[in-house]
This record gives C-alpha cells, sequence and structure tokens, in this order.
C-alpha cells in the first residue's frame, strides 16, 4: 500500500488529536459485555405498564407511583420490552397517547451480586424514547433526555439496603417533543370548544415518521468490579502493511492499577501487546477491514483484550473487557471517498428502524432480515436515517462490511426558535453521547449531524458551524456532513461539511408526474453543488412511493412501474457524474415505514423498495442487478468468481 510518509506522520499527529477529544465526555458507555468479570442480566420481557391519562399527564409524579408497585396505582396491562408501546392494543388512545407512560418490573438479584461489596451493579438502558427517569425501590437513579441513546446507573448500594426486597424497577418515559428536543416538535393546544373537546391537544412535529414511544432497546442489569475499564477509544491506521491501533484506556476507582492489552487475529493469535494505558499497537502484515463486495475477505476484526489488575487496601480486582477492531482508515478529496486509500462508492439504503406492531422496539429476527436483504441486494452501505440505530446493527456491520453514516436525531429542524442556544447546547450533548458510544466502530466512516434542517435560515450558519466543529473536535478522524435538501446557494451550513448530503425528488414533490425532468433537473444539482463548493456528493435520498402490486403502464405515480422509472432515470445520471464527483446514491428507502396519519401518506411511507413486511417490489430487483454491477465494476478485487452476477 503506498502511502508517503508525510502523510503518515500526518495521520499519526491525528491520531493522537482524538484522545484529548475523546476526554471531553467524563464517562465511557462501553456496550455491556460478558467476560471472566463481568456478568450481564436480560430484563427483556414483560413489564407492568401503565400511561398517566390524567388531564396534564402528571399524576403519576404527584401520586409518587415509583414509591409503590405500579399495580397498586391503579389499572396496569403487559407490555413488552423492548417495543414501542403504540400498536400493542387495539387502544387508539394509547397508539396515539402523548406524555407520560410507567413502566415497571420486579428482579431477582443474584445473591453473590449483592454480598460481594467489591461488585458494581449497573442498570442500563439501550434507549427509551423521549424523557425517562428510572427509579429502583423507590429511589431515583437516573434520568435520561433523549431517545436512541444508552443511558446508565449504578445501583450497587441501593439492592444492598435491604437484600430481602425485591429489586423494583420503575421507568417513565415522556414522548413529548418540545422545540428544544432532538427531533424537535411543539404541542398545540386547541382552545376553541366549539371545535375540539375540552383538553385537546396535538403533537406537531417536523418528520416524516411515526413518533414511536416507549422502551425501545434492551434493558439489562450487568456488572463489573469496583476498579472497571469504564472507557477505551481506538483509532487505527497503516503504513505500508504494519497496521496502527493507537488505542486509550480510562480506568476508574483503582488506586494502584496495572494493565495488559492484548490485540488478538481472528484466529485467536496474539499480534501485538501492551502494558501502557495508551499506546500505539503496530500489526505486523495487517489484514485491513474492507467493506462488503469492496474485497474478497471483507469485515476483517480483531480482538483487542483490555485487563485491568487492580487493588485497595481491602482487596484485589481483575476487569476483562474485548472489543472488535477494524483496522481501516477514511479520507475525502474533494472528489472521493476513501477508504484505505482506495475510492469506495457507497451504493446503500436509507433505513428506519420501523416494523409492524413493535415499532421501533429492536428485533433479531428483523435485523437479520435485513442484513440478508442487503447482502442480497449488493449494498455496501446505509445511512441511520434519522437516529442513532442500536447498538447491535452497528456491531453487525463490523462483522458484515456495511459502511455506515451514523446520523443523530437532529431531524425536522425547521423552526427557527429550534436554532436557538438551548437547542444547540442539546444538540452539542447528544454528538458527544453518539461520539463517545460509535467511535470504535470500523463501520461507522461519517458522522451526520442532521436531516434537511432549514439550514437557509441565517441562524443555521453559527449553528452548524458550532455543531460541525465541535463533533470534529470529538473525532477528527472522520468527516461530517449534513444532509441538506435547501438551495445550493443559500444553504448555511454547505461550507462546513466534508461531504455535501443532498436529498431531492425530482418527478414527485416536483414535477409530479413528469420523469422527463429528471436528467435535466438532477444533472443541473449536481454541476451547481459541485461548482460552488468542490466536495464530494452523496445523492442521500431519492425515490418514489409505489404501493405493493399497484401497476400502469405507462408508469403513473404510485405505481411499482413509476418507482422503477425514477429509479432508471436517476441511475443514469449518477452514471455520468460518478466519473466526477458524485461519490453515492442511497435510495429512499430501504423498507416502507408508519408515518404519522396524513393526506399524503397512504398507511404509511410507501418509498421502500421492500414493503414493510420485507418482501421486494420491482424496483429492489432494479437496485440487486445495479448494485452487484457497481460492485464488481468498482472492487478492489475481481469479485466475479466469488460473487457471479447475473449481468
Ligand atoms: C425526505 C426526508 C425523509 C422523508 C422523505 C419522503 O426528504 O428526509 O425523512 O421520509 O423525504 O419520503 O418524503
Amino acid at each position: 500500500m503506498f502511502i508517503p510518509d508525510r502523510y503518515g506522520v500526518f495521520r499519526l499527529l491525528c491520531l493522537f488529536a482524538v484522545f484529548e477529544a475523546a476526554c471531553l465526555l467524563d464517562t465511557g458507555m462501553l456496550f455491556p459485555r460478558e467476560s471472566s468479570s463481568r456478568e450481564v442480566k436480560e430484563l427483556n420481557g414483560l413489564w407492568s405498564f401503565r400511561a398517566d391519562m390524567s388531564p396534564n399527564r402528571n399524576q403519576g409524579f404527584d401520586s409518587a407511583w415509583y414509591k409503590s408497585r405500579l399495580a397498586e396505582t391503579g389499572p396496569v396491562i403487559d407490555m413488552p420490552v423492548p417495543a414501542s408501546y403504540n400498536d400493542i392494543t387495539q387502544d387508539s388512545t394509547l397508539r396515539d397517547f402523548i406524555g407520560w407512560v410507567w413502566y415497571e418490573r420486579e428482579v431477582v438479584v443474584p445473591a453473590r451480586w449483592i454480598a460481594d461489596e467489591g461488585t458494581r451493579v449497573v442498570i442500563r438502558v439501550g434507549s427509551a424514547h423521549y424523557y425517562s427517569v428510572v427509579w429502583v425501590n423507590g429511589v431515583k437513579v437516573t434520568e435520561h433526555n433523549g431517545g436512541h441513546l444508552p443511558f446508565e446507573a449504578e445501583i450497587g448500594s441501593l439492592i444492598r439496603k435491604d437484600p430481602t426486597q425485591p429489586c423494583r424497577i420503575t421507568i417513565a418515559v415522556n414522548n413529548t417533543l418540545t422545540l428544544e428536543t432532538l427531533p424537535p416538535g411543539s404541542i398545540q393546544h386547541m382552545d376553541d370548544h366549539t371545535r375540539y373537546p375540552k383538553d385537546f391537544f396535538v403533537q406537531n412535529i417536523y418528520f416524516d415518521f411515526f413518533n414511536y414511544a416507549g422502551i425501545h432497546r434492551p434493558v439489562l442489569l450487568y456488572t463489573t468490579p469496583k476498579a472497571y475499564v469504564d472507557d477505551i477509544t481506538v483509532v487505527t491506521d497503516f503504513l505500508n502493511n504494519t497496521g496502527l491501533v493507537r488505542y486509550n484506556v480510562s480506568v476508574k476507582d483503582a488506586a494502584i492499577a496495572t494493565l495488559n492489552v492484548t490485540l488478538m487475529d481472528k484466529d485467536g493469535r496474539l499480534v501485538a501487546s501492551s502494558s501502557a494505558p495508551a499506546g500505539v499497537l503496530k500489526v505486523v502484515d495487517v489484514k485491513l477491514w474492507w467493506p462488503y463486495l469492496m474485497h474478497e475477505n471483507p469485515a476483517y476484526l480483531y480482538s483487542m483484550e483490555v485487563r485491568l489488575m487492580a487493588a485497595d487496601e481491602r482487596s484485589t480486582y481483575e476487569d476483562v473487557y474485548t472489543i472488535p477492531v477494524g483496522i481501516r482508515t477514511v479520507n475525502v478529496t474533494s472528489t472521493q471517498f476513501l477508504i484505505n486509500n482506495m475510492p469506495f462508492y457507497f451504493h446503500g439504503v436509507n433505513k428506519h428502524e420501523d416494523s409492524d406492531i413493535r415499532g421501533k422496539g429492536f428485533d433479531w429476527p428483523l435485523i437479520v432480515k435485513d442484513f440478508n436483504l442487503m447482502k442480497w441486494m449488493g449494498a455496501n452501505s446505509f445511512r441511520t436515517s434519522h437516529y442513532p440505530y442500536a447498538e447491535e446493527i452497528l456491531q453487525m456491520c463490523d462483522r458484515h462490511g456495511i459502511v455506515v453514516i451514523d446520523e443523530c436525531p437532529g431531524v425536522g429542524i425547521k423552526d427557527i426558535r429550534s436554532f436557538r442556544n438551548a437547542s444547540l447546547t442539546h444538540h452539542l450533548d447528544v454528538m458527544d453521547e453518539l461520539v463517545r458510544r460509535d467511535k470504535n466502530h470500523a463501520s461507522v466512516v461519517m458522522w451526520s449531524v442532521a436531516n434537511e434542517p432549514a439550514s437557509e435560515m441565517p441562524p443555521a450558519e453559527f449553528y452548524f458551524k458550532t455543531l460541525i466543529k465541535h463533533t470534529k473536535a470529538l473525532d477528527p478522524t472522520r468527516p461530517v456532513t449534513y444532509v441538506s435538501n435547501s438551495n445550493y446557494a443559500r444553504d448555511k451550513g454547505a461550507p462546513f461539511v466534508d461531504v455535501l448530503c443532498i436529498n431531492s425528488y425530482f418527478s414527485w414533490y416536483h414535477d409530479p408526474g413528469h420523469l422527463e425532468v429528471i436528467p435535466l433537473q438532477l444533472n443541473t444539482q449536481f454541476e451547481d453543488w459541485y461548482k460552488k463548493y468542490q466536495k464530494p456528493i452523496i445523492q442521500s435520498e431519492y425515490g418514489a412511493d409505489a404501493v405493493p402490486g399497484l401497476h400502469s403502464d405507462p408508469p403513473m405515480m404510485f405505481t411499482e412501474e413509476y418507482q422503477k422509472a425514477v429509479l432508471q432515470s436517476c441511475h443514469k445520471v449518477f452514471d455520468q457524474k460518478r466519473k466526477q464527483y458524485v461519490i453515492g446514491e442511497l435510495i429512499w428507502n430501504f423498507a416502507d415505514f408508519m408515518t404519522t396519519q396524513g393526506i399524503t401518506r397512504v398507511v404509511g411511507n410507501k418509498k421502500g423498495v421492500f414493503t414493510r413486511n420485507r418482501q421486494p417490489k420491482a424496483a429492489a430487483f432494479i437496485l440487486k442487478e445495479r448494485y452487484w454491477r457497481l460492485a464488481n465494476e468498482t472492487a478492489r478485487l475481481p469479485l466475479w468468481t466469488k460473487y457471479p452476477c447475473s449481468l
């Protein structure tokens, strides 16, 4: 691999920079993994559930529902966790509910966790939408502002207070969106009693997916020793055929500690080791992490084990934590996106965490099916539109070589009041949490700080300049973007992004039914943006709704034929421009998904190339053929033998 030396030195300096940045957050958020020193107890399953239907939604707090068993406060129902609560019952008031809902579960904690004062017991919620408060045995242990990202609290001392009591966990979750939440929304009270019933209010949102709510990802208890590995940051590079794994381990509550860091290859062979809390591991004859379809052996992962030995006046502690490490680099030029210094073309999808009954609830069968479908169609990438997805999904991406644009929930920033300081401060916090959670994933190659904000509004300039600068300080090794649909000349954030991501729906939202405008308008779009900013461009959304089974020839809007025709027409332009500066195309959307009810949505958004049930529409086959052809054209090694393509 050719890399000039000077460049190598520069990259190493960048590696050092990331660890300064990683210190901005007080604590780590390592994924809870079992090891010889850590146990995990999943609390998935049925929880007691009660929605607070009182007019101000505050009865639960006024009557302190967390102080006793939830069933003693009033009627409760069974609620699966993880799942959105909205589609679980036949009750439309629960589907459309706005306000606090209450979850409760009693847990038997292993006696040895309680007996051993040297064990930390942590409760961790993978995500709950939107605002959460957690109590254990009636005592508040944490609260968290925002869906889509994990939060946790140490509860050891609490459950040790009275070991005879079961451990009662109560979680209150409020899905209300305001101008300062991410995504933003607003509550509108309708006071005209000739037209609306008393106390009638609605939640306005400025984004196009159903505001599913509840406990969306696994809740669990896990243990660590009292002295423990709190965080690990890994940044990788390579020079010629030597891999460089720069790492930083932060340890908590260890007075005297020694560390042993080892890196193993896929076969469990030791390739490098160190006893320093921070350093660079050198990997001879490195096997790089390559994206799916870019290499005959994609997604190669090493495994880094951190072993901490610590002691205090009373005891000794050993903590072991292992993370997968993919060694790869990411760089951007004015016309290319480089992975391991080779041009990478995104041929992929936009997704949603969405399915029937479960809503946004984490579901392994759905996740595995989606990966099988993405690989079937030759997709090498996706964007986590429009919020961070479950960590388990990113782990799948690391293991399968699916490249990720990791987007924060900055979707629907349309109201000028959502550009104020309170919103910006929260947005910065969310980026901190996102980078802290996802920084070590080889599959994550770019951060997206927002989708389609009103980026032409004057305050957008300061807002995005600050946000992007902050994100780059957190992680100088990955490019940063936001996704725009505004006018190229008036977009205030574009000067600060590394890659331009543009959404457009020619012949759909503009000139509906006129397929013939696509070549000209798409071409003009690319030329305008590139001429002004000279940055590589991803067509981050394009597509058309298709009601599955609806046909017409010549094509008409909403038929499978029209969706196909839109795609084919766009592809011709992409094929011209990808030889210049277009570095990717992401279809909107992978699958149909639920939205709020409205006159432009027939039980949800139908721009999926798969139905909500993951059955292919005609467009899926068009994409499959195209993506495999692109893969065979752009892969680093010939794929023909391994991946025969029908073309
Ligand atoms: C967009 C949005 C996406 C919508 C899509 C559509 O530009 O980013 O959230 O779902 O268009 O179908 O309207």
